[in-house]
Parts: structure tokens; sequence; C-alpha cells
């Protein structure tokens, strides 16, 4: 709780028994519950949520690379009580005593939404020099296409007021939701949206299974796509004089 408002933490989690505990050990007092959305994992991943209270659900949907990435934010984001939501992964990549501040600061700022930046990095090592490139590419490409200047159109931690999920609605199942919930809170006119600076690290445990290539694509493909609905949808407003909405 911070204020009156309450906070939910969502995380979906597929196979991250072991970097979930180390998130949770560390969790903030301020969080009120945690959700953790689970896909089929045969690790301890349900074992460790449970043993720290937070909520479970499962979502078996996922899109047709199998990834049900954004299925499950949909679901927890559902279900989550809080006036307040945080997703972020729980591979241990982002810095979860820095809620607490990223809340107040939506709060006393009277943002609705704010995407945790995550570049630049202290260190090399926190993110692969293509992960880094790319994540710029689809900067510009934002850029480009919607005029919006992002520094990090990749960032998978966000804090927001819960009616802006409600505002916005999602349908992305895959890594593309990312990129959906940044682009529809972006231009949304009633959405306070800002970027805000993170301290972030390269997951502790495993190795990646993100498939750079055919997501980097995926996203392309996205952003190209999302703007040619708004033009159909005679959206023309959305052009390169609306910078930077803070
Ligand atoms: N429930 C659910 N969670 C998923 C699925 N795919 C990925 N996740 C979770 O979503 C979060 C982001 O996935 P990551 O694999 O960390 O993706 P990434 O951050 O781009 O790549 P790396 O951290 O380098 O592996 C993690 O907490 C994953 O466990 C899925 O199909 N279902
Ligand atoms: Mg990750």
């Amino acid at each position: 709780m911070i204020k009156q408002y309450s906070l939910s933490l969502v995380m979906p989690c597929k196979n991250e028994g072991k970097a979930l505990e180390t998130v949770l050990k560390k969790l903030p007092k301020e969080i009120d519950e945690v959700i953790v959305v689970d896909n089929n994992s045969n690790d301890s991943t349900k074992k460790v949520a449970k043993k720290y209270g937070a909520r479970i659900f499962t979502e078996k949907r996922s899109d047709k690379h199998g990834i049900g990435y954004g299925f499950a934010l949909q679901k927890g984001i559902s279900q989550a009580k809080g006036t307040i939501v945080v997703c972020m992964d729980g591979d241990g990549s982002y810095p979860v005593k820095e809620i607490p501040h990223l809340a107040k600061t939506l709060i006393e700022k009277n943002l609705d939404f704010i995407s945790c930046n995550r570049l630049p990095f202290k260190k090399p090592k926190d993110m692969s020099s293509v992960r880094a490139f790319g994540v710029k590419i689809l900067n510009f490409i934002t850029w480009f296409l919607y005029g919006y200047k992002i520094n990090d159109s990749l960032s998978g931690m966000w804090v927001f007021k819960r009616y802006a999920f409600e505002e916005i609605g999602l349908i992305e199942g895959g890594w593309n939701l990312s990129l959906e919930i940044k682009l529809k809170a972006l231009i949304h006119p009633g959405i306070k949206f800002s970027e805000h600076q993170i301290s972030y690290r390269d997951r502790i445990f495993d190795l990646s299974k993100q498939s750079l290539f055919q997501t980097g694509f995926e996203h392309v493909l996205y952003l190209f796509k999302f703007r040619l609905a708004l033009i159909k949808a005679n959206n023309f407003s959305l052009g390169i004089n609306y910078f930077a909405k803070e």
C-alpha cells in the first residue's frame, strides 16, 4: 500500500522457479499481492509461488510460436485487485526493490502509466549488444511511424493505474504485447504516459529461450500493422507532432 493505493505485482512465469524465489525473497512490504501466471511449467515455479503466498493462475493459450507471454499478462492483470499494477518478468532481471519508488512517482506526478526504461546499461553485460541494437531499431521505427520518442520500446516492466488497462484493451498473446501495451498507452488521449529509468541485469538463471531474430521480425511487422490499422480507423491525428507525451 502506498498512500491510499494498493499494489499488485503480476509476473508471467514459464519455468522460472529458481529466479522467482530470488524475486519473492526481496519483495518490498508495500506490495499487497503477487500474481504468478504460469504456463505448463515443469519446474518448481508453482511451488515457489505458493511458498511466498502468491496467487497462482494458469494460462494455457499461446500464439503460433508457442509463446503465451501476452496471454499470461492479460490474465494476470485482469485478476489484479490493486489500484496500481506492476508487471515484470519473473526471471530476476528487473529491480523489484525499485517498485515503491516507481509507484510513488506515478502517484505524485499524477501519471497513469510508467514504462521502465532499461537503457543505457551500467555494464555492457547487462544486455547483449545484438539485443540492445534491436531495441534501438524498434525505438526508431516507433518514432518514425508514430512520432513518439521512446527510449526502451521493449521494456517488460510497467507500473500503471489499473483503469488504464481497462481503457486500452489488450489482444496480443505473444511477445508483441510488450509493444502493444506501450503504444496503446502512448496514443490514448486520456492516459498520461512517461518513461522512468530503472536498473536492469541479464537473467540470472538458465540460458535465454528467446529467438531474437524471429521475435525482432515479428515486432517490426507489428509496428507497421498497428500503424496501418490506425490509418484505416481514420486516426490521422496521430503523427509527428506528438513528441514525448509528458
Ligand atoms: N506464463 C508464461 N510465461 C512466459 C511464457 N513465455 C515467457 N514467459 C515469461 O515471461 C517473462 C519474459 O520471458 P523471458 O524468457 O524472460 O524473455 P526475455 O526477457 O525477452 O528474454 P531472456 O530474459 O533473455 O530469456 C519471463 O518471466 C518468462 O518466464 C509463456 O509462454 N507463458
Ligand atoms: Mg527476461
